[in-house]
């Protein structure tokens, strides 16, 4: 059992002063020291300076490790153009994408205070470095293929992915499915996925509603997405309307990334379900999908989260930045409130959507913490200080352990 004596820790409720925390890979108890001191005398305290405060590690629920290697390779500015250059330069960025590559990405999440992340491995050439990543990984493997005639050769290969993730044995790492997309999956791979995610209780995602060429295509078959169907895979038709495809999830809590282009009728529908929506601005702002309605999502009372996306549509992989954005983004919002909402949104309720006993400093609670040095005291507006300065992050424990 250790003790770590910040002066300061941050809750959801309320701003802590003066108190600490025992731990050791979960929280133990939040008390003055001298009181933790008498429950727990052997245990070895963490002193710690003035103005430290002790947050929740911060949790990354959408990153493509594997698309690590993109820095210019990629076009930005509209959806349809990156599309083809992500098929054009996809021999490179897999070839460029070593290991060490996917390494980097993975520390420089963690050095900005990343203690989990989600991630949508499309290959599974990231599942040993997943494996062997210091954060706690949720591994989604992602079933793509629109087309019916490849359904059984692409469902085997997913199924070695998804075994191989199975067999990774360690504490904090978590197997899961991932279904790409409307536009990209074929109902029938769709409705095999889910029994699985129903029988062995995984936790799943999926992109929906990302551009404008999607809407267009699942709505009417037209729009960019059309030449690009009928020219790459000789397909003259969508296989899978948008209300059908959220009708597939009705009984399975979901988190679905980006939903930009979302209507009325899905949004009830992504409420009706309690799923989670995986908000990236900078993705969205890169690729030209422009800014989700967060006004909307929130006065239709809508679980969202602040995910950063890959590289191959971010510069960083930094949960401070992408809040800083989002921040930036939703002009039209009050900005404290939505500030504290970010804050919210990487830490306790990605932890809900994720279905991981962290993001919280709460007794009962995994111990993922981050200190963080304050220059002065805190006050009121400290979700917006947290998000605009970029606090030097002293000490990073995971599952209670402290990271070198
Ligand atoms: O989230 C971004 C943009 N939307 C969709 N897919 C991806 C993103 N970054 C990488 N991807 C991957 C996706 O997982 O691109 C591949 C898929 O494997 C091809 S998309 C038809
Ligand atoms: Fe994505």
């Amino acid at each position: 059992m250790q003790i770590i004596t910040p002066e300061y820790i941050l809750t959801p409720q309320n701003l802590l002063r003066n108190f600490s925390v025992a731990f050791d890979k979960t929280i133990h108890k939040i008390a003055p020291l001298e009181e933790l001191k008498i429950l727990f005398p052997d245990a070895k305290i963490i002193k710690l300076q003035k103005n430290s405060l002790l947050m929740p590690g911060l949790i990354n629920a959408h990153v493509h490790v594997e698309f690590s290697a993109n820095k210019t390779e990629l076009s930005y500015g509209d959806f349809i153009p990156w599309l083809y250059s992500v098929l054009e330069n996809r021999e490179t960025l897999i070839e460029g994408c070593k290991k060490g590559c996917m390494r980097e990405a993975i520390s420089c999440m963690l050095e900005s205070g990343i203690t989990t992340f989600g991630a949508i491995s499309s290959h599974g050439m990231d599942l040993d470095v997943c494996a062997d990543a210091k954060q706690n990984v949720v591994f989604f493997n992602e079933l793509i293929g629109s087309q019916a005639t490849m359904a059984d050769a692409l469902f085997a290969d997913f199924l070695a992915r998804l075994d191989a993730s199975k067999s990774v044995n360690r504490e904090g790492f978590y197997p899961a499915i991932a279904i790409h997309s409307p536009y990209s999956v074929h109902p029938i791979l769709i409705k095999k996925a889910l029994q699985i995610v129903k029988n062995e209780n995984l936790k799943l995602t999926a992109h929906f509603m990302e551009s404008s060429a999607e809407r267009e295509w699942l709505d009417k078959s037209e729009g960019d997405f059309k030449e690009f169907f009928e020219k790459l895979l000789k397909q003259n038709s969508a296989t899978c309307g948008a209300s059908e495809f959220l009708e597939h999830f009705n009984e399975q809590q979901t988190l679905f990334t980006h939903v930009v282009k979302a209507n009325e009728e899905e949004l009830l529908s992504i409420k009706k379900g309690n799923h989670t929506i995986i908000h990236c601005p900078i993705s969205n702002r890169l690729l030209g999908n422009g800014a989700l309605d967060l006004n909307e999502i929130n006065k239709k009372n809508i679980n969202w989260i602040c995910a950063t996306d890959g590289l191959s549509s971010n510069y960083k992989l930094d949960l401070f930045e992408e809040m800083k954005c989002a921040l930036f983004m939703h002009s039209n919002m009050p900005l404290l409130p939505l500030a504290k909402q970010l804050i919210s949104s990487v830490t306790k309720d990605a932890a809900l959507a994720l279905g991981i006993n962290s993001g919280e400093i709460e007794e009962g609670k995994n111990a993922d913490m981050l200190v963080l040095d304050l220059d002065k005291e805190p006050n009121d507006e400290l979700a917006i200080h947290l998000i605009l300065h970029r606090y030097n992050i002293s000490q990073i424990y995971i599952n209670g352990k402290l990271i070198p």
